[in-house]
C-alpha cells in the first residue's frame, strides 16, 4: 500500500546514456553497452539473478571466498587496504574482510547510493574498519583516497566482471588498476570458465525468465528515459554461444519488422534483426592467466571449484 503518490518520475537523462543508445542503434551490428542495464530495477533482476537455480557463479564464486580468503590473508599479509571496483551492494566482500585483516576498506562504485548503503552495513559488521567510499566510474583512471595512500592495496574484483569486456579492454582495465593500486599491491579476481554449452545458455536464459526480463528491461529504460515508443513485445531475449569469442552473448532480437522512436530518432528493424547487449567471456585456466600477465600482474594462486566452474585468481603488481 502506497503511502504517498509515486507517479512514474522521469529521471534526469545521463547523457552518455542518450549518446550510447542512439550511436548504439544506429550502428551495424546494432549493440548498446551492458552497462546499462543497471538502473534500479535492473539492479534488482540483477540479484534476483544471482538467486536461480541456473546462475552458478554467484554461490560458487561466494564459496570459494568463504574457503580460501584465509589463505589468500596468508599469502597477502595483514595491514593491506582491501580497494573493491565495482563494489555494488558489497554482498562477497565479507568473506574477504573477515579473513585478511585489513587495515581499510575503499568500495568504488559509480552509484553513489550502492556505496551508502554497503558502507552503512560493512559499518555493523567490522565497526574498527575504516570505510573510504570513492564514487566513480572504475572504467577510468581512479585517484584513491589520501588515508590510504602509504598502505599496500588488495585489490579485489569479482563476479567475472572482467568478462563483460573483450579481452582487449580487459587488459587495459586491468593496467590500469596496477596504475592506481600502487607499488607491491595485489589483485584478487574471479573469472568464470569455459564449460558445458548447455550449462552456460541456461545460465543464461533460465527457465522462470528473469535474464529475459532484464535484457528486457533496457528497452523499458530507453523507452522511459529517453523517450522512445519501443514496442517491447516486438523483442525476444536471446542468448547464444560464440565459441570463436569465447563468449555468451545476450542479444535482444526483433519478432518482425518494427518502426520506432528513440530522443526523436527513427530506427527500423527487420524481423530477426538484434540489438547485442551484452558479452560475458569465459576463460580457461591458461587463457585466463595469460589476460592477467597481458594487464600487468603475475598469477601466483589460483583456486577452482571441484567442478571447474569458476576461479578465483590472485595475482601480484
Ligand atoms: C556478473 C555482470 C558479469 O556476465 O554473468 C548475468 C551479468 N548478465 N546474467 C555476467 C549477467 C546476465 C554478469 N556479470
Amino acid at each position: 500500500m502506497l503511502l504517498h503518490d509515486e507517479a512514474p518520475v522521469k529521471t534526469g537523462t545521463d547523457p552518455a546514456f542518450r549518446a550510447d543508445v542512439l550511436r548504439g542503434l544506429a550502428a551495424r551490428p546494432r549493440a548498446v553497452p551492458a552497462r546499462w542495464f543497471y538502473d534500479t530495477r535492473g539492479s534488482e533482476l540483477f540479484e534476483e539473478i544471482t538467486r536461480l537455480p541456473e546462475y552458478y557463479p554467484t554461490r560458487v564464486e561466494t564459496a570459494l571466498l568463504e574457503a580460501h580468503c584465509g589463505e589468500v590473508g596468508r599469502i597477502a599479509g595483514p595491514g593491506r587496504a582491501v580497494v573493491e571496483f565495482g563494489s555494488g551492494s558489497s554482498a562477497k566482500t565479507p568473506h574477504l574482510l573477515s579473513q585478511v585483516a585489513p587495515s581499510s576498506y575503499v568500495p568504488i562504485d559509480i552509484s553513489g547510493e550502492f556505496l551508502r548503503e554497503s558502507a552503512e552495513g560493512l559499518a555493523a559488521q567490522f565497526p574498527a574498519l575504516p570505510v573510504h567510499p570513492v564514487e566513480a566510474d572504475f572504467m577510468r583512471p581512479i585517484h584513491l583516497p589520501e588515508a590510504v595512500a602509504d598502505v599496500p592495496k588488495l585489490g579485489f574484483f569479482p563476479g567475472s566482471t572482467i568478462g563483460n569486456m573483450v579481452p582487449r579492454t580487459g587488459a587495459d582495465l586491468l593496467r590500469a588498476m596496477r596504475q592506481s593500486l600502487g607499488e607491491g599491491a595485489m589483485l584478487l579476481i574471479g573469472m568464470d570458465r569455459i564449460k558445458d554449452v548447455d550449462v552456460l545458455i541456461a545460465a543464461y536464459d533460465d527457465a522462470a525468465g528473469v535474464t529475459a526480463a532484464f535484457n528486457l528491461n533496457l528497452l523499458e529504460r530507453i523507452n522511459r528515459e529517453l523517450d522512445g515508443d519501443i514496442p517491447i513485445d516486438a523483442f525476444r531475449h536471446r542468448a547464444i554461444w560464440n565459441d570463436m569469442e569465447s563468449r555468451i552473448e545476450m542479444h535482444l532480437e526483433a519478432q518482425r519488422d518494427v518502426v520506432f522512436t528513440v530522443a526523436g530518432e527513427r530506427f527500423a528493424m527487420a524481423a530477426r534483426e538484434t540489438i547485442h547487449t551484452e558479452n560475458s567471456h569465459k576463460y580457461g585456466p591458461q587463457s585466463g592467466r595469460m589476460l592477467l600477465r597481458t594487464g600487468g600482474w603475475t598469477p601466483i594462486a589460483e583456486w577452482t571449484d571441484g567442478g571447474e566452474n569458476f576461479a578465483i585468481i590472485l595475482a601480484e603488481a
